[in-house]
């Protein structure tokens, strides 16, 4: 059961800004929990001020001032989702004991299983997204794994053509599929350059583990995809450039139109221990904010958002939805923002 996020919401109708709760990880191969995200943010949404200095340097001091709304969780995803992850456990394990390819026919089953669940979020997110951006909202996405916000990237790249994606990850999620999963939370940006030719461009940030088909697939990729990976954001810094000109140059590789993808494991881990997967290194809340401040500063429009892989600890730790509540009303309010921009 959600309860109301900032202690502030409103009917969806009355809104401006609609967010879609998704419990979702069919996939997650690594730490569990990210189904869990929607709701321990939405707790920890309740200690957050509402009141910001840095987004009032924007005009938006009180994003909620705008009309906020969190969905109810829809009963259909949850329960897909937990068949998903269930079914998916058992492919992953034996993905673990045997070589990939080799999954006996129930495996292959349980897998097409997921894959068909996978196919049905993707259309039923879509249609949702499809629905509320028709109503003249904004709409992000409160995930789940990153398996997630796919048909969210579609809906808004039919409603924004060109739309580029600001991706923030410390994985490039290229992989062409992962452990059989058709739509895994490895493989999502793959998927959007492969199945959404409205994407002009895809600009991954912090990215620090991959695979070398994956840097191979951003080489080759014509500039449609830009890295700013970790390592060189890390050495621009240390031989002198300021994080800030490395964020005026984030912006500036995006078209007109931005949808921000934030993969809380971005950070550095110490802002995300439970996620599925850390990585050490990343950003800081700061320099992600920074980079967002600079996507509104240049004249870019934020058209609409996710987060995801943000998993409460087991033992009822909260710092990770703390941290992700901060962060979701951070792009809550320069999305505000860039609207607001765009109209003056
Ligand atoms: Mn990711």
């Amino acid at each position: 059961m959600l309860e109301s996020i900032y202690g502030v919401g409103i009917a969806p109708e009355q809104a401006r800004v609609v967010l879609v709760p998704v419990p979702w990880e069919a996939t997650t191969s690594y730490g569990r929990g990210t189904a869990n995200g929607p709701e321990a943010i939405a707790a920890a949404s309740h200690q957050v001020d509402l009141f910001d200095l840095e987004l009032a340097s924007f005009g938006i001091a009180e994003p909620y001032r705008a009309g906020l709304a969190l969905l109810p969780i829809e009963p259909e995803v949850a329960q897909n989702g937990a068949e998903a992850a269930e079914r998916a456990l058992r492919v992953i394990a034996a993905y673990d004991e045997t070589r990939p390819g080799e999954y006996c026919a129930s495996e292959l089953a349980e897998l097409a299983r997921v894959n068909e669940l996978s196919t049905w979020l993707d259309g039923w997110l879509e249609l949702e997204v499809l629905g509320w951006l028709a109503k003249g909202k904004l709409v992000g996405v409160v995930g789940g794994d990153h398996s997630v916000p796919f048909g969210s990237i579609k809906a808004h790249a039919t409603r924004y053509p060109g739309l580029g994606v600001l991706h923030f990850d410390a994985h490039a999620d290229l992989r062409v599929a992962y452990q059989g999963f058709k739509g895994s939370h490895a493989s999502i940006m793959h998927r959007v350059i492969d199945e959404l030719p409205l994407v002009s461009k895809l600009v991954s940030v912090g990215v620090r583990d991959f695979c070398q088909e994956e840097y191979r697939a951003v080489v080759e990729s014509n500039g449609r995809i830009q890295a700013f990976w970790d390592v060189t954001l890390v050495r621009l810094q240390q031989s002198g450039t300021s994080f800030a000109e490395l964020a005026s140059r984030i912006a500036a590789a995006l078209p007109q139109d931005v949808y921000v993808s934030f993969d809380i494991d971005g950070l550095d881990p110490t802002l995300c221990p439970h996620t599925g997967t850390p990585v050490p290194g990343g950003l800081t809340f700061a320099q992600a904010t920074c980079v967002l401040a600079a996507v509104v500063q240049s004249g870019r429009r934020i058209v609409g958002f996710d987060i995801v892989e943000v998993a409460p600890g087991p033992d009822g730790d909260e710092w990770d939805a703390n941290v992700g509540a901060r962060l979701l009303h951070k792009m809550i309010g320069y999305a505000l923002a860039s609207q607001r921009s765009d109209q003056e």
